[in-house]
């Protein structure tokens, strides 16, 4: 197997350190990984990274698709509940990082256009969205060790991917002043060899 994406490219960490807390050996293609270009939608008619390519070339896109396969290859640390109302909160968790991901990626590329075709509005729309997944992670984070409970999961590796991406791409974004509970969850996932070992 081996696997599409950039070295920055927040949604394809998450998919690295998934595969570092599974023990499991993939390689990463970087050269391969251009999104939009002809050899990624080769294997992602989306043209989108991180897309997983498989021994017999199928492909698998997007992260949560492929997150979710990796978790059933090795019983090594489970990440996702295996059913009911608790594997639903886990992935509701994913879903409200990957959302908060989704309008910083929003605003990367409106921040990219030419200054008379830029929104404004839209770019604020964005980082309202931003804005308001921090305050309902960290409300709904609390006190907890982690986001479910006391076993570190995959809603963690999301929540903990945004946060990093945010210091890396949105410098000028103060998160940690109003969200005490993120900054805690924050540290002890930095610590963790899975986060060491893919900083961008
Ligand atoms: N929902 C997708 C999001 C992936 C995504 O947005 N990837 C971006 C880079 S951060 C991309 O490849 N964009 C290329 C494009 O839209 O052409 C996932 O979780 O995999």
């Amino acid at each position: 197997m081996k696997l599409l994406g950039s070295l920055n490219n927040p949604f394809v960490r998450k998919v690295r350190i998934v595969l570092a807390e599974k023990k499991l050996n993939v390689q990463l293609d970087v050269e391969e990984a251009v999104p939009g270009t002809l050899s990624v939608r080769t294997h992602n008619p989306l043209g989108k990274t991180p897309c997983l390519v498989m021994e017999d070339d199928a492909s698998l896109y997007d992260s949560r698709v492929i997150v979710e396969y990796l978790d059933t290859l090795s019983p090594v640390g489970r990440l996702i509940p295996p059913s009911g109302r608790e594997r639903a909160a886990a992935k509701g968790w994913e879903a409200l990082a990957d959302g908060l991901l989704d309008a910083c990626v929003a605003i990367l590329a409106e921040r990219k256009r030419p200054d008379a075709q830029r929104s404004r509005d839209l770019i604020a729309a964005q980082f309202e969205t931003v804005h308001a997944a921090l305050a309902a992670m960290d409300q709904q984070l609390g006190e907890q060790l982690f986001c479910m409970g006391v076993n570190f999961s995959l809603a963690d590796i999301a929540v903990g991917c945004a946060l990093c991406h945010l210091d890396s791409d949105f410098q000028e974004l103060d998160w940690r002043t109003a969200h005490a509970n993120l900054v805690r969850l924050h540290e002890k996932l930095l610590a963790r060899p899975s986060f060491a070992d893919t900083q961008p």
